[in-house]
C-alpha cells in the first residue's frame, strides 16, 4: 500500500539522516577541536587519533582519497578483468582480455591480434580466476594470470600498464577453469585445469562415444615465457587448484571420478578426490624422457592417474569445487559443494604420502561442518577461515585451529559467526588472503545474484559484489556493489605492489612490431606523417597531438587494404586520443607515447571522415580529418 510505501521511505530516510548525522557530528567535533583554545595537545592528538582509526575501519574514502588497495576482477562471459578501488569498491579501469572492446578497439588492432594469435577470431570468453605472480609467497606486481574456459586460453596482464600482453590456447584440453600460480620460491609455472574430459588425440578418428577413453589434464604453463611446459594425465574432472608455500606440491579438486557423461552420472559415487601433484617427479619424468604426445603437438604429456608415482588421491565427499591453501603454507582445504564439509589436509603430511608411509585419509586433519553448499574458502591472519555457503547464502567464519581439535574428538565450537549475505556467493577473497601478506582487514564476497538488493533493471540483474570488514571479532557487512556478468573470483593486492606507467615507454614490445615495420618503410613514426602504397596495400602513418592529427586527409582506391597507424606524441599524462572512421567500424585507443594500428578494408566509396574519440582538447571536436576511397 502507499502507506507502507511512504513509511519505507521514511525510515530509510532517518537512516540515511542518522548516518549523516553520525559522520558530521564526528567531523563537526573534530573541527570544533581545532579551533578551540582549551583543547589541549593531548586532546586534540587523540581525537585525531579516533578520527583516523574510524577512517581505518571504514569502507567511505572520501573524494580525492585513494583506495588502499588494488582489486582485480574476473569479468566472468564478459572476458575481461577489472580493476576496483578497495574499500570504495570504486571501478578503476577495465582490461580487455579475450573480449572485443569498443573504446580501446581491443581484438581489432593488429597490437592486439599479434597478442591473441591463432585466437584473434575468438571475441569471446569466459574469464574466472585472476592471480598474481608472486615472489616467496608474496605478490611481485609484475603479472595477472587468468583462464578463459570457454576458450581453453590463458591470458598474461602487464601490471606496469595494465594491458593484456600474451594469450595462449592449451592443446589437448578442453575449458581451462582452476587456474593459479607458484608461489614459492617464484612463479615460475603457472597451472591451470582442463576441465572437460576429451579423448587424448581429439581428431574425430579415434572413438568419439568411448568415455573411458576420455582425460582431463592438469596443465603447467611457462610465466615468463608463456608456453606451456607440460601436461599430466589424470582420472576425473579437474576442478579448483592451488599451490603450497614450499614449492613442491599443487593440488586440484576432482570431481565425476566415475567417467560420466550426464549429471546422474555424474554424481552416483560417494567420494571424488583432491589430486596432489608432486613438482619434483614431475620435472624428473619430464627429464627422464616419461611422456607421450597426443594431436601432433610437440607437448610432453606425463601419466598421473592413480597409480602414478607423480600424484596421490585424497578421498573426500562427492563433488568437491574450491580448492584454497592456508596462508600459513600449513593446510589445503577443499570444499565440499554438494558436503556441508570442507576437508583440511595437512601439506607436512604430504612427504610420507608420496613416499608410501601414510594412506591418503591420514592427511586429513579436519572435516568441520559448515552449512549448505561450501563453495571457496578465504583466510585471515589469526587462524580464521571464512567459507561462502551458496545454498545458505552465508559465509560461516570457522577457527582452523578449533575444527582440527573437534575432529580428534574434542569437545569444540570451531564456528565462529555466520554472516547472511544477498545471495548465494561464489568465491570470496580476503585482502592479500593467498599470499603470506594476509592481513585480515576486509573479506569480499561474490554473491551471484542481487534479487532486491539493487533498483530494478529487468529480467537480468547485476550481480553483488559485498564488502565485509573483518578486522574485528566479528565479519560486518559494509558495502554492496552491483557488478555485471559475471566476476567469478578477485584478489585484492596492496598498493604499495603496483607501479604502473604513466605514459609508455617508446620501445613497448606491445607495439614493437608495428614501429619495426614503420622504420622498414623508412618512417620514424614521432615525426612523420605519410602515406605508403605497396600495390592495394595502403599504409598511413600518422601522428597525434592535441587537438590534430597529422594528417587532416588521406586518399585510397576502392578495395585497398589500408592500415592505419596512429602515434600519440602527448607528454602529458592522462592524453589519450582515439582513431575513429565513420561508418567503417574502426577505433582505437592511443594512449600517450603509445604507437597503435589497425587494418581494413576501403569497401565503400567516397568521403569519410576519421576523428578522435577520446575527449582530449577543447577542439576535440575540430579533431578530424578525412579519407577520400576513390571509386
Ligand atoms: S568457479 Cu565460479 S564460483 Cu569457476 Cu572459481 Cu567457484
Ligand atoms: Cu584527440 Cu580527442
Amino acid at each position: 500500500s502507499k502507506d507502507d510505501d511512504t513509511q519505507k521511505e521514511s525510515t530509510e530516510l532517518k537512516l540515511k539522516n542518522k548516518d549523516r548525522r553520525h559522520f558530521m557530528s564526528k567531523t563537526a567535533m573534530i573541527g570544533a577541536g581545532a579551533v578551540a583554545a582549551p583543547l589541549t595537545a593531548v586532546m586534540f592528538s587523540s581525537l585525531a587519533k579516533a578520527k583516523s582509526e574510524e577512517l581505518d575501519h571504514s569502507a567511505m574514502v572520501n573524494p580525492g582519497e585513494l583506495d588502499e588497495y588494488y582489486g582485480f576482477w574476473s569479468g566472468g562471459q564478459s572476458g575481461e578483468i577489472r580493476i576496483l578501488g578497495v574499500p570504495s569498491m570504486r571501478e578503476l579501469m577495465r582490461i580487455p582480455v579475450f573480449n572485443l572492446d569498443s573504446a580501446t578497439g581491443w581484438g581489432l588492432t593488429n597490437e592486439s591480434k599479434r597478442i591473441k594469435g591463432e585466437s584473434a577470431n575468438i571475441m569471446v570468453g569466459d574469464a574466472h580466476h585472476p592471480h598474481m605472480s608472486m615472489t616467496d609467497g608474496r605478490y611481485n606486481g609484475k603479472y595477472i594470470f587468468i583462464n578463459d574456459k570457454s576458450n581453453s586460453r590463458v591470458a598474461r596482464i602487464r601490471c606496469d600498464v595494465m594491458k593484456t600482453d600474451k594469450i595462449i590456447t592449451v592443446p589437448n584440453a578442453q575449458a581451462i577453469h582452476g587456474l593459479r600460480v607458484q608461489k614459492v620460491p617464484e612463479t615460475k609455472y603457472v597451472f591451470c585445469n582442463g576441465e572437460f574430459e576429451i579423448p587424448m588425440n581429439n581428431d574425430g578418428k579415434a572413438s568419439l562415444e568411448d568415455v573411458s577413453s576420455y582425460r582431463s589434464l592438469f596443465n603447467m604453463i611457462y610465466a615468463e615465457k608463456m608456453e606451456v611446459a607440460f601436461q599430466v594425465m589424470v582420472d576425473g574432472n579437474l576442478d579448483n587448484a592451488d599451490a603450497d608455500f614450499d614449492g613442491k606440491y599443487f593440488a586440484s579438486t576432482c570431481y565425476n571420478s566415475e567417467h560420466g557423461v550426464t549429471l546422474g552420472e555424474m554424481i552416483t559415487g560417494e567420494r571424488d578426490h583432491v589430486v596432489v601433484f608432486n613438482l619434483e617427479r614431475c620435472e624428473a619424468a619430464l627429464k627422464a624422457g616419461e611422456f607421450t604426445l597426443y594431436n601432433g603437438n610437440k607437448i610432453p604429456v606425463l601419466d598421473g592417474r592413480k597409480g602414478s608415482q607423480l600424484t596421490r588421491y585424497i578421498p573426500i565427499a562427492k563433488s568437491p569445487h574450491g580448492l584454497n591453501t592456508s596462508p600459513d603454507g600449513q593446510y589445503f582445504v577443499a570444499n565440499g559443494k554438494l558436503s556441508p564439509t570442507v576437508s583440511v589436509i595437512a601439506i607436512a603430511k604430504l612427504d610420507a604420502l608420496f613416499n608410501d608411509k601414510i594412506k591418503p585419509r591420514a592427511t586429513i586433519v579436519a572435516e568441520p561442518e559448515l552449512g549448505l553448499g561450501p563453495l571457496h574458502t578465504a583466510f585471515d591472519n589469526k587462524g580464521n577461515a571464512y567459507t561462502t555457503l551458496f545454498i545458505d547464502s552465508q559465509i560461516a567464519k570457522w577457527n582452523v585451529a578449533d575444527a582440527i581439535k573437534a575432529y580428534q574428538g574434542e569437545k569444540v565450537n570451531y564456528i565462529r559467526q555466520k554472516l547472511d549475505v544477498q545471495y548465494q556467493p561464489g568465491h570470496n577473497h580476503t585482502s592479500q588472503g593467498e599470499t603470506r601478506d594476509v592481513d585480515g582487514k576486509w573479506l569480499v564476497c561474490l554473491s551471484k545474484f542481487s534479487k532486491d538488493r539493487f533498483l530494478p533493471v529487468g529480467p537480468l540483474h547485476p550481480e553483488n559484489d559485498q564488502l565485509i570488514d573483518i578486522s574485528g571479532d566479528e565479519m560486518k557487512l559494509v558495502h554492496d556493489g552491483p557488478a555485471f556478468a559475471e566476476p567469478h573470483d578477485c584478489i585484492m593486492v596492496h598498493r604499495s605492489k603496483i607501479h604502473p606507467k604513466k605514459i609508455w615507454d617508446r620501445n613497448d614490445p606491445i607495439f614493437a612490431d608495428t614501429v619495426a615495420m614503420a622504420k622498414a618503410d623508412g618512417v620514424d613514426v614521432m615525426v612523420d606523417n605519410k602515406v605508403i602504397r605497396k600495390g592495394d596495400q595502403v599504409t598511413v602513418y600518422m601522428t597525434s597531438i592535441a587537438p590534430v592529427f597529422g594528417l587532416s586527409e588521406f586518399k585510397v582506391k576502392l578495395g585497398d587494404t589500408v592500415t592505419v597507424v596512429v602515434t600519440n606524441l602527448e607528454q602529458v599524462v592522462d592524453v589519450t586520443h582515439g582513431f575513429c572512421v565513420t561508418n567503417y567500424g574502426v577505433q582505437m585507443e592511443i594512449s600517450p607515447h603509445e604507437t597503435s594500428s589497425i587494418t581494413f578494408v576501403a569497401d565503400k566509396p567516397g568521403v569519410y571522415w576519421y576523428y578522435c574519440n577520446w575527449f582530449c582538447h577543447a577542439l576535440h571536436m575540430e579533431m578530424r580529418g578525412r579519407m577520400l576511397v576513390e571509386a
